[in-house]
């Protein structure tokens, strides 16, 4: 009989004679390293980086299979990896390609190379790539490119979320520039990005979303798009086949001072536009706010959307409802146009409650639960959703305990925390806000609220409303 000491020995030659081997955490320091463990990993491995600038001598290309690439400390930008710069023609002119499946990119950022951040290469027909918490910032053409391989054998179940892509430098090499440009994808899922001043030379760029050819079941929702040349384009007037965009929903997404188009359709099939937020300033971004191409479109539904500016739908037939357009949408509708900002503020009064219920819109871009009150609003926020969250991160904790604290026996809007729409925040509002503690937080449904604060609160708060009524009365 075997000893037991010598049973791990019996695995490991049978897991080698299987051509598996466990997996293992390989740990990445320097350049070198990181290079090694992308070139040499075995599939279930993950990469871990620790904190630091990474200035790259090679592109970073995974083809053995299931991989997680992630920096250490989980602040993406604690680990970057970066290239010689956006209008450097030098390599590496990539920083990442992805050619197998599974591979999740997470925490990190990617920066400066003038051609793609990361490219998910369709020819190679990569399923359920996830990129997760990551920076791209200053790239020369994709940010993240998905390249196209053959309509009929498609990329399935990407995942973009949670991630940072911006510019903050001029591109010097024309308008072939844009945030994630994909085709040939199943089931894709974008939401919860923020997009920031991605454009070209001349402002003619490409979207911070443009999906294209061969894409099927789309999910775009909750990303916050920002003074990027165009905003979110399903298709492009170049490629009109009715394979272009086939089902999918663009949902509970701001877009706002795109320089040419907010959001652009072009031969979509069965897309549904539902409660999204477009702000279009004065220029072309106003008067093709939304922008429509093709007579192959069919099957387009515009519902609940608050649309700053006008559709310039060239005749092409589509559903419409609840819509608002034109200048009706006041700035004051809006917590902060010009940042992009586009809260509803209780000035929105068009807006609130006047959408239609859609069973495909349970939530707004806050994760909050619509509808709050009797109906839909009509855009991306649902106003007061969720109750409590006073600086709109979609959680309701301290830091918005915080804000109320700041504001307490002020007059207030929301964010001030003045959740009951009355005159003033105070121990009501902290009152509401206490209700619905660790909504959308990691403690959410275990934590309860902290005792002592919420009682020496509460008390503050009741005594400050009766001397505020006695006052009153008191008055002659
Ligand atoms: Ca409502
Ligand atoms: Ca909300
Ligand atoms: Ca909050
Ligand atoms: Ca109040």
């Amino acid at each position: 009989m075997r000893s037991l000491r010598e049973f791990p020995i019996v695995v490991m030659v049978l897991l080698c004679l299987a051509g598996l081997s466990p997996a293992a955490v390989r740990y990445c320091s320097t350049v070198v390293q990181i290079e090694n463990a992308t070139r040499n990993y075995i599939p279930g491995d993950e990469i871990v980086i620790a904190a630091g600038l990474y200035e790259m001598e090679a592109e970073l290309q995974f083809r053995n299979g299931a991989v997680t690439m992630r920096g250490e400390t989980g602040l993406r930008d604690d680990v970057i990896l970066q290239g010689p710069g956006m209008n450097v023609d030098a390599g590496p002119r990539n920083i990442i390609h992805v050619y197998c499946d599974d591979v999740t990119i997470e925490s990190l950022t990617v920066s400066e190379c003038c051609w793609n951040g990361i490219q998910i290469h369709g020819e190679n027909e990569p399923d359920r790539t996830v990129i997760r918490n990551v920076h791209t910032l200053n790239i020369g053409e994709r940010h993240i490119k998905g390249s196209k391989g053959s309509i009929a054998n498609a990329v399935h179940d990407v995942l973009i979320e949670d991630c940072l892509l911006e510019q903050n430098k001029v591109n010097t090499d024309g308008n072939y520039i844009g945030g994630i440009d994909c085709m040939v994808l199943k089931n894709p899922i974008i939401r919860n990005n923020e997009f920031r001043n991605i454009q070209g030379q001349t402002g003619e760029g490409r979207a911070a979303i443009f999906l294209w050819q061969g894409i099927v079941n789309p999910t775009v929702e909750g990303n916050v798009i920002y003074d990027c040349d165009r905003g979110i384009a399903m298709g492009n007037p170049s490629y009109t086949n009715p394979d272009n965009i086939v089902g999918g929903i663009v949902r509970n997404n701001f877009v706002s001072y795109a320089n040419e188009i907010n959001l652009e359709l072009v031969a979509t099939v069965d897309l549904k536009v539902y409660n999204n937020t477009l702000y279009g300033p004065s220029g072309s971004s106003y008067t093709r706010c939304v922008s429509m191409e093709s007579f192959v479109t069919s099957g387009l539904e515009l519902k609940n959307n608050l649309i700053h500016g006008d559709i310039t739908d060239r005749g092409i037939p589509f559903v419409s409802a609840n819509n608002i357009t034109g200048t009706t949408a006041d700035p004051s509708w809006f917590v902060d146009v010009a940042s992009g900002e586009l809260h509803l503020t209780e000035l929105a009064l068009a807006a609130l409650d006047a959408g239609q219920a859609l069973a495909e819109v349970p939530t707004d871009i806050d994760g909050g639960p619509r509808p709050a009150g009797d109906l839909p609003d009509i855009g991306a926020d649902e106003y007061g959703s969720p109750i409590g969250d006073a600086n709109y991160d979609g959680k309701v904790d301290g830091l918005d305990y915080n804000v109320w604290s700041l504001h307490y026996q002020q007059a207030g809007h929301w964010g001030d925390g003045n959740f009951n729409g009355d005159a003033l925040v105070d121990g009501l509002d902290y009152n509401i806000w206490s209700l619905n503690y660790n909504f959308g937080t990691a403690g959410a449904g275990g934590q309860p609220v902290p005792e002592p604060a919420a009682a020496l609160l509460l008390a503050a708060g009741v005594c400050a409303v009766t001397r505020r009524r006695r006052s009153r009365r008191s008055r002659p």
